[in-house]
């Protein structure tokens, strides 16, 4: 059987707990492809992974290589197919006495991480190894990682796949159909409150569904808020961030990554911006993209992009921009 090596970050965190399972099942790579996985945490908090790897063991999947933890993100990143970064430091916590509060001060800090993070992927990952940033901020993390990783043959993604699941969710019972039957749910530009959900593109049987929807007023308002602050939004209400469904957007993220994308659809990641529909080049930015039969991952190119969008596009472009002057010496 093939055999593939994992790396996640995080790996004790609440999205660790709920991703790994579902990584190592045979859901996401396929039930004749052996899963290594090799776990990385942070030193004070390393040794609980021998909880969770006698929890992997226990489940019995077929599937399920090798089992590692690490602390040292150089050893992890040996040979590694595939990098789930998810481990980061939230906002609010306390470093050195001072208590976070700031996102510049966020930035700064998750961009250290990532420095190092990408540098060991760059160099002891596979050549044409996949990387999917879901640790906050995602995008500016994912732009420091990949600029210290150094490997073109890399593919650096941020993960947005929970916002247009959010977004479909919303449609879904907004007009009452099946979210299988909703296609082309975009997000753009960054995973932060200025994201843009783009229903004028989105579709139900190749119509466009905010002309299905006809109601300016709750694609504007309503969706739109529900969506950029569903995370404030689950976190109010079970005082805690998304884990089950931020694990499953990870999950079908990289099933979307090993699947041909089927015509009239795509799937919603951020990645380096090559310039297409405007965006400055050198960001990480959610994009309309495709995989193809060759395992290409491509931006697709000719969706239509109207005033009302082209502003809303602009000013999660310029707060990228700013995410990205804010880490400057990093970059
Ligand atoms: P937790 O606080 O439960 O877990 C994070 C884990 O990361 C901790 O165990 C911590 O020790 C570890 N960690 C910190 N620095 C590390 C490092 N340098 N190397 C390895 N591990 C490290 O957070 P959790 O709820 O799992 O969320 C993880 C991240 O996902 C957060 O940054 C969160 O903001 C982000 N999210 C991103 C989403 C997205 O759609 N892109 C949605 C969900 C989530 O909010």
């Amino acid at each position: 059987m093939k055999e593939i090596n994992v790396l996640v970050t995080g790996a004790a965190g609440q999205i660790g707990y709920a991703l790994l399972p579902r990584l190592a099942s045979g859901e996401t790579f396929g039930s004749n492809v052996i899963v290594n996985l090799r776990l990385v945490e942070i030193p004070e908090v390393v040794e609980k992974l021998n909880g969770t790897i006698m929890e992997l063991e226990d489940c019995g999947f077929n599937t399920l290589g090798k089992v590692e933890a690490f602390s040292d993100i150089y050893k992890a990143a040996e040979e590694v197919d595939w990098a789930l970064l998810v481990g980061s430091i939230p906002r609010g916590i306390t470093i050195n006495g001072k208590k976070i509060e700031e996102r510049g001060d966020l930035l700064k800090i998750n961009g250290g991480i990532f420095t190092d993070q990408g540098k060991a992927i760059g160099s002891k990952g596979k050549n044409n190894a996949k990387i999917l940033v879901v640790g906050n901020p995602a995008n500016t993390n994912a732009l420091i990682g990949m600029t210290h990783a150094n490997n073109a043959s890399q593919t650096w993604m941020a993960m947005t796949a929970l916002d247009a699941n959010r977004a479909k969710a919303q449609v879904s019972s907004k007009i009452n159909v099946p979210i299988s039957e909703i296609n082309q749910m975009i997000i753009w530009g960054n995973h932060s409150p200025t994201m843009y959900p783009d229903l004028d593109n989105a579709l139900v049987k190749n119509e466009s569904v905010s002309s299905i929807i006809k109601d300016e007023g709750w694609i504007k308002n309503d969706f739109l808020e529900t969506v950029q602050q569903r995370g404030k939004a689950i976190i109010d209400a079970r005082g805690a961030s998304s884990a089950a469904s931020a694990a499953n957007a990870a999950i079908e993220t990289v099933k979307a990554t090993l699947t041909p994308t089927k015509n009239g659809d795509c799937f919603s990641a951020a990645i380096l911006s090559d310039g297409s529909y405007d965006v400055p080049e050198g960001i990480i930015y959610g994009f309309p993209l495709r995989s193809t039969k060759e395992g290409k991952i491509e931006i697709i190119q000719g969706l239509e992009i109207n005033s009302y969008a082209k502003e809303k596009l602009e000013i999660t472009t310029r707060e990228l921009l700013e995410e990205k002057e804010a880490v400057s010496e990093l970059i």
